[in-house]
């Protein structure tokens, strides 16, 4: 019994000295970091991940960051804060010098902060969990349902839908041998065994599968989507063309602003390896969406609580603590999703997210 009573003392003792609040946790009425001033980054922040899988596509095992973007855009820098967990460091840790991902290139992850709203009113309530959205997974369903719109009624953008293709514009490309892995490049696949190298290294890869396009005559022709180019092949030949991305795939902010008003709301689900800024039920912060979890290809709620993309950047409700009063983002300071709030001068308020774990040290 004394040696019970030993333990619990030490376990509660143990609590209050490494008091503090998570990653991913939302802030309450009473916590101490309620009402402290937060500040704005300058430049900003962007999202991307370290391609530790050698595949040019983001996928599960790629550690995602909230870099800094007044850095070097390609290096994860200093203080650049971890989403998910790599080897024993935590999401919500910063990255030091001595770190394994310092200094590793740092490929743009185009994103959205949403909520999911499983609580209360259809607004952000305090129960409503968090998450990273890959923008372009979300502007691939829009796409596909637009074309699927556009099948089911004749009547709308049939002029849009009008195929632009023409087998003149194909132009003849040896199939990449594969095999050979060359440092820098990437090859992309069609369904027919054709690979196709990619010139234009920095272009994303949207699709992971091609997708077929119907063609008011025969050949079948698949498309794969960049977000700088569209790759199209004809299956069964060595033709291929590839032309500049449509404008929706562009880094543009109105990306449903020609369609429907009632499919905008569709417009964002939660897609594979998508990372949960705040816990729902079992899962917890920093933790990426997989197959057949739970809350996997439900519908977030729009609009965005941040954007982070190439241009129309809008990142300013991710907000820093200057716990050193230094005036300048360093690593004892603590990072917040600002919503609601998120204005100049304004401070943490409840159901803002905590994107670093928060000391519970006494701070400005
Ligand atoms: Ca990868
Ligand atoms: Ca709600
Ligand atoms: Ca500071």
């Amino acid at each position: 019994m004394r040696v019970f009573l030993f333990a619990t003392l030490i376990l509660i003792l143990s609590q209050a000295i490494s008091s503090g609040y998570d990653f991913g946790t939302k802030v309450m009425a009473n916590d101490i970091d309620m009402g402290k001033p937060l500040f704005d980054l300058p430049g900003g922040w962007t999202i991307g991940f370290w391609d530790t899988t050698g595949t040019h596509r983001y996928d599960q095992a790629d550690p995602v960051y909230l870099h800094q973007a007044r850095c070097r855009n390609s290096m994860i820098a200093a203080n650049d804060v971890r989403l998910n967990s790599i080897g024993n460091h935590c999401p919500g840790s910063k990255v030091t010098f001595e770190d394994i991902d310092m200094n590793k290139p740092l490929t743009p992850l185009p994103a959205t902060i949403n909520y999911l709203n499983l609580y209360g009113s259809s607004a952000y309530d305090l129960d409503d969990p968090v998450y990273l959205h890959q923008y372009y997974c979300g502007a691939n369903n829009i796409d596909a349902m637009q074309e699927q719109n556009a099948d089911e009624s004749s009547h709308k953008r049939h002029d849009e839908k009008a195929d632009p293709l023409r087998i003149e514009d194909f132009e003849i490309r040896l199939p990449h041998g594969g095999g050979i892995s060359v440092p820098g490049v990437r090859c992309i696949e069609f369904s027919d065994g054709y690979q196709l190298l990619v010139s234009d290294i920095s272009d994303i890869i949207i699709d992971s599968v091609p997708s077929r396009i119907s063609m008011c005559r025969e050949p079948k022709v698949e498309v794969i989507h960049g977000i700088k180019a569209n790759y199209y092949h004809i299956l069964g030949t060595w033709l291929v063309k590839i032309a500049p991305a449509k404008k929706d795939y562009q880094f543009s902010n109105e990306v449903d602003r020609d369609y429907d008003s009632n499919l905008a709301p569709m417009t964002a689900f939660i897609c594979t390896n998508d990372i949960r800024l705040s816990r729902i039920g079992n899962l917890s912060p920093g933790t990426k969406v997989v197959d057949l979890d739970l809350d996997q290809s439900k519908i977030l709620a729009i609009p965005d609580l941040a954007r982070f993309l190439e241009e129309a950047r809008n990142t300013a409700r991710i907000r820093f603590m200057d716990k050193n009063g230094n005036g300048e983002f360093d690593y004892p300071d603590d990072v917040y999703l600002n919503y609601p709030s998120g204005r100049t001068g304004d401070g943490v308020v409840v159901n803002n997210v905590r994107l670093t774990l928060v000391n519970a040290s006494p701070g400005p």
